[in-house]
């Protein structure tokens, strides 16, 4: 009864609509859009310069991470949270700086956990794969996670419902320290399946990996990680038979080739899936390329490389493409981060943000490129950090590099004095003319931006207010025999 009641109160107020023509028409709800599905690329040790479409005269190819660029936007000031491995992933999937969730440095104080760390992400934290999964999707990682190897800091632990890939760098093997290391350990969910895989293979195989996860998963929404292994930490990075020799830039290039070939194999799946216009790709890098002699990667048009605090070693290619909502063919020089991720993804998603506070800002407006859009970073600072030092801070177009007495110049904490400079790296990228002595209220300005970080974060021994606990174990035990 109280149905039909309701109906009929429909079909009259239908028909009140219909004879009443001359009033406006309500303005319906915006429609609410669908939940795009991510596909987050974060490769291992890859430069700027790498790419052709940041790089034109890069002599490897890279024409579909091009094809993404032309079918969305670059971002041309994106910037990891630290130079190196496990800090820049401790960021990237919790919103937060490396050093507010106690990743920026090892169990032993070095810069990367290692094998049997007694150290890692403290289960509490919420990563991305955590909120989105509590939203409804399906969560995998594929490829390399370093951010602890022991059980309880495992992907499966942090929010991911499948795994499949190393725990850390494919370099850690058991010849470096075979008293300690075990095998390389390549893991499905939480076991070990085969140790040592063939690093030759690892990027085709993570392909296939992911193109399974997409297939399984193609009628709800989904958040695939892909941190592939390569070029990684090598100086001859593994590529398989098909990509050997073949391009005109070395191991480290063919490597690269091999990765757009992934990139080109995802994004068919996702068309044929019918998947590509809800889904969000971002494709970056977790670090600058590393110096090698002969050089093989590159931070072009950036200064320094990898594992620095340089601009070459974390402010990172980046592409993110969104067919219809991120604009195509443009390139967007905002400040932005990979801590900026989470609360976009939690956004667009509808999901929650973590229940403890983190230091990424939802960026859709750049995302969009609605006009005036600014990066929080601006008001903030950006901090830039190596190991547990603050070395720079960027907010708008200026770098300030800390005045320092002992500056870490290396991950051993070989250190030197360094002296106050600022440069404009949004028009001088390469950072030529030191222009401090022109600026005295910028220097100010973001001196106070580096105290405001320096107390929240912490700074050398000094610690931040913001600061939490990493995980711990007592007794590590090695994931193979
Ligand atoms: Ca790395």
């Amino acid at each position: 009864m109280k149905t039909l009641s309701i109906l009929l109160t429909t079909v009259a107020g239908l028909l009140a609509g219909t004879v009443e023509s001359a009033e406006p028409e309500p303005a319906s709800p915006p429609r609410p859009v669908p939940k795009p599905n991510f596909v987050l690329f974060f490769v291992d040790n890859l430069g700027n310069g790498d790419l052709h479409c940041f790089n034109p005269a890069m002599p490897h190819r890279t024409p579909n991470v091009d094809r993404l660029a032309a079918e969305g936007t670059k971002f041309t000031s994106f910037y990891v949270a630290s130079g190196v491995c496990t800090p820049s992933r401790a960021a990237l999937l919790t919103g937060c700086y490396p050093r507010r969730v106690d990743l920026h440095v090892s169990d032993s104080n070095s810069a990367v956990l290692q094998p049997l760390a007694r150290k890692g992400l403290h289960p509490d934290e919420e990563t991305i794969a955590d909120v989105l999964q509590r939203a409804g999707y399906a969560t995998g990682i594929f490829g390399k996670w370093h951010l602890g190897d022991q059980p309880p800091f495992l992907p499966l632990r942090q929010g991911f419902q499948e795994f499949w890939g190393l725990p850390y760098s494919d370099d850690m093997t058991k010849d470096k320290r075979p008293a300690e290391w075990p095998e390389l350990p390549l893991m499905r969910g939480d076991n070990v399946i085969e140790a040592p895989p063939d690093r030759d293979y690892l990027v085709q195989r993570t392909t296939a990996e992911v193109i399974g996860f997409l297939e399984r998963n193609q009628s709800r929404p989904f958040f695939a990680y892909i941190p592939h292994m390569m070029p990684g930490s090598t100086p001859h990075p593994f590529s398989s038979a098909a990509f050997r020799g073949k391009s005109a830039n070395g191991d480290y290039g063919d490597s690269v080739e091999e990765l757009d070939w992934s990139t080109g194999e995802i994004m068919a799946a996702l068309k044929r899936l019918g998947l590509d216009d809800r889904t969000l790709v971002v494709w970056t890098s977790d670090n600058g390329a590393v110096r090698r002699n002969p050089p093989q990667g590159s931070g072009a048009p950036y200064c320094g490389q990898g594992y620095e605090t340089s601009e070459a070693g974390m402010r990172m290619p980046c592409v993110m493409r969104w067919p219809g909502r991120i604009p195509a063919g443009q390139v967007q020089d905002e400040l932005c981060s990979t801590m900026d991720l989470l609360p976009t993804f939690v956004n667009l998603a509808g999901a929650s943000l973590p229940a403890r506070p983190i230091d990424g800002r939802d960026i859709r407006p750049i995302l969009f490129g609605e006009p005036g859009a600014k990066s929080h970073w601006d008001e903030m600072g950006f901090g830039y950090y190596r190991l547990e030092q603050l070395q720079a801070v960027r907010a708008g177009s200026w770098k300030l590099y800390l005045p320092l007495p002992n500056k870490f110049t290396a991950l051993n904490r070989k250190a030197e004095p360094a002296k106050l400079e600022l440069f404009d790296v949004r028009h001088d990228v390469s950072e030529t003319r030191e222009i401090s002595g022109e600026h005295p209220d910028v220097v100010r300005r973001l001196t106070g931006l580096a105290e405001r970080i320096r107390a929240e974060i912490g700074d050398m021994d000094q610690p931040g207010t913001g600061q939490r606990g990493a995980g711990w174990v007592d007794n590590p035990k090695p994931l193979v025999r």
